[in-house]
């Protein structure tokens, strides 16, 4: 196979980012075509990349025989049928988050690749490819803190998108620290309970902005969160791992600490997510793109077209994030409810 070729679905933010991406840093794929409910940004689109189609129907993208691999960056509620046409046409998928929107259809789509005996679907939790993460998790598994007992994390967004609802603070921005202590802590997590504490007066109204959430996780070890989603200040994102013989902390922007005249000293905050998670995201996709095409070239024997987080983590933070909704509501610690793996074969 010469380059990989691939459909990205949905040009919004992320889409149209992973589009240029592709287009000029990632090595051995090109895109070949793209889509977006607004044909208009579709077309523009594909008019500046060489080879590029637009093509105005989802699940024809899919369909298309000179389509070898799939983005999907497109709104969640569409993902099911997505993921579905990906699976029925044996295309490798890395779907940006959430898997889909609910827990039922997340494990409906687990149990639908295992049948398939092929694992297909990537879901694009990107923290988990950031230099950061991984010396923190690299750190743990040296043993450098000895057994990890604690984390403190701090998720920050200057502000967010008009509609942007409580209890998408939950599933939108809280999923990614779900994430993240499942992969840190190697453990799934077994309860959640969201702390509500006086809204930040400038949060737009009924906005329960700050949130805390407190996680544990099987084996007993604590997360908390803050998220402030309108902070009006720049994107912070900090996570702070506490063992038996010490702590690490990450995401300080400590690279862009300055000195300067007269005696002060500071640095500029990241201004948001694509700035921050930006080597992730190249990191992640160059990874899934040679995951893809290994899989490709090795034949009908392949079983495995991803590097990374796998449908299973989609339906895993589904999980949890569906449990933290209903703790948003009661203010309660809520059990997190999830199948057992081992009960699906091959997840
Ligand atoms: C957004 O969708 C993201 O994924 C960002 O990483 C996160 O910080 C933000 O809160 C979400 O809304």
């Amino acid at each position: 196979m010469s380059e990989l070729r691939v459909a990205v679905l949905g040009v919004g933010l992320m889409g149209a980012d992973h589009v240029a991406r592709i287009d000029r840093k990632i090595k051995g794929a090109r895109v070949a075509v793209v889509n977006d409910f607004v044909a208009e940004k579709a077309e523009q689109i594909a008019a500046g990349i060489d080879g590029c189609r637009a093509i105005g129907d989802p699940l024809d993208a899919i369909a298309d025989p000179e389509v070898d691999a799939v983005v999907l960056a497109t709104p969640g509620p569409t993902h099911e049928k997505q993921l579905l046409a990906c699976l029925e046409h044996g295309k490798p998928v890395l779907c940006e988050k959430p898997l889909t929107t609910d827990v039922t259809t997340s494990l409906e789509i687990v149990k639908r690749e295992a049948e398939l005996g092929r694992r297909l679907i990537q879901v694009g939790f990107m923290r988990r490819f950031d230099n950061e993460y991984a010396a923190l998790k690299a750190a743990i598994a040296a043993g450098d803190l000895g057994t990890p007992l604690v984390m403190h994390c701090a998720h920050r967004n200057p502000a967010v998108p008009h509609g942007f609802d409580s209890s998408m603070v939950v599933r939108d921005s809280l999923v990614h620290e779900v994430d993240v202590t499942r992969f840190i802590f190697d453990d799934e997590i077994t309860s959640i309970q969201i702390v509500k504490p006086a809204a930040n007066p400038a949060a737009p109204e009924g906005l329960a902005d700050p949130q805390i959430a407190i996680l544990r996780t099987a084996s007993g070890k604590h997360v908390d969160v803050e998220l402030f989603v309108t902070t009006g200040v720049a994107y912070e994102v900090r996570t702070e791992v506490v063992g038996e013989k010490g702590s690490a902390m990450i995401g300080l922007d400590v690279n862009l600490v300055r000195k300067s005249a007269p005696g002060t000293w500071g640095g500029q905050i990241t201004p948001g997510f694509r700035e921050r998670f930006g080597q992730a995201y190249d990191t992640e996709v160059q990874r899934w793109v040679d995951a893809v095409t290994a899989g490709v070239t090795g034949g009908n024997s392949a079983a495995n077209f991803v590097d990374g987080p796998t449908a299973w983590d989609g339906y895993a933070a589904a999980a949890v994030c569906e449990a933290g909704v209903q703790s948003l509501h009661s203010g309660l610690p809520v059990e997190v409810e999830m199948v057992d793996r081992a009960s699906i074969k091959g997840a």
